[in-house]
């Protein structure tokens, strides 16, 4: 079987990923549709050997034969089209934090919550790329221990904020940051929320208690932007209900999909970005207890954000629904 699948937001940094990726996965792409906003529309991509033309996003756009419709065009723009292409009978794989906390909506980490997925669900979305990455470590140990908290400090790369981050760590400008992110880090990503929480801050306490499916998690977060292009890193504390074994721990997390255990600091090996850029993988490691509390657990994780955080976490739920016969 294949599928045609379009790609809405084509022209984006994540859009173009997304492309990359399904042609990287062999993805059983039968057809490919991309679309933009007139903007970017005649502009080409290339999959599979061919040079594929942009076409401008309009409500007529998603019906079918599309199957499989995976947006990255912000919230604006899914909030317009992905209900149309819904009623169209097209699965819709959103990318922005338009629906992520409707509680009919599935919200997936193919290694986390797959179950999550059903055959009627039309509109699937996608983490915020921090979460993607924190909870897959979690998983296992949510299964196994049980959690009682967990504290986020973030090291998010400025292609999270698309290609205007980039430029601004490029070519030393303050166009998308409000200051100059080749000299500082800055802790703040997105706006300011009452509560002096930043919204991406909030997006990673609330879609961790979603996922998880524990909504009254205790969980804290702080989001800093740093100085480099691809991957955010995390470093996470947790406390968990039961006593724990650390080499056991390493098993269990190793033993997720597409984890990599870099951890052998006699040898300085630990997760780095400049390794995970350009991979699929989620890099743990700095595994040590937290003796100042009960129970207490570090981690550092690394993942490229465009790729596990956006385009690669979205084809894995496209190959999922797939695997499951749900579209
Ligand atoms: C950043 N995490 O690094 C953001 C980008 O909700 O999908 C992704 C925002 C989102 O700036």
């Amino acid at each position: 079987n294949t599928y045609h699948v379009a790609v809405v937001g084509a022209s984006g940094v994540v859009g173009r990923k997304i492309v990359q990726v399904l042609e990287e996965r062999d993805f059983p792409v039968g057809e490919l549709s991309l679309f933009s906003s007139a903007r970017s529309a005649g502009q080409t991509i290339p999959f599979k050997g061919e040079e594929i033309t942009i076409q401008e996003l309009t409500e007529d756009s998603l019906k079918a034969p599309i199957q499989i419709a995976i947006f990255s065009a912000g919230g604006e723009t899914s909030k317009q089209y992905a209900p149309i292409a819904a009623a169209n009978g097209v699965t819709v794989i959103d990318n922005s934090s338009a629906w992520r906390m409707d509680a009919d909506k599935p919200l997936v980490v193919p290694e986390v919550n797959p179950d999550t997925l059903h055959k009627e669900d039309k509109i699937i979305a996608n983490p915020n790329c921090s979460t993607i990455q924190s909870v897959v470590p979690l998983k296992p140990l949510h299964d196994n221990y049980g959690i009682n908290r967990v504290v986020y400090n973030t090291y998010q790369a400025v292609s999270g904020a698309g290609r205007a981050g980039i430029e601004d760590l490029e070519n030393h400008t303050t166009n998308n940051f409000p200051y100059a992110i080749n000299e500082t880090v800055i802790p703040q990503i997105d706006v300011f929320l009452e509560d002096g929480y930043t919204k991406e801050e909030q997006k990673m306490i609330d879609e961790t208690r979603k996922i998880l499916g524990e909504p009254d998690l205790r969980v804290t977060a702080t989001a800093v932007r740093v100085p480099i292009k691809t991957s955010h890193g995390v470093s996470i504390n947790i406390e968990l209900a039961k006593e724990f074994d650390l080499d056991q721990i390493r098993e269990e997390i190793g033993a997720i999909p597409g984890v990599i255990i870099a951890d052998d600091p006699d040898n300085l090996r630990y997760p780095l970005q400049s390794e995970a850029a350009d991979t699929d993988n989620v890099y743990v490691g700095r595994i040590r207890r937290d003796p100042s509390v009960e129970n207490g657990l570090n981690l550092f994780v690394v993942a490229d954000n465009l790729r596990k955080g956006a385009a690669t976490n979205s084809v894995q739920i496209a190959e999922t629904l797939v695997e499951r016969n749900l579209v």
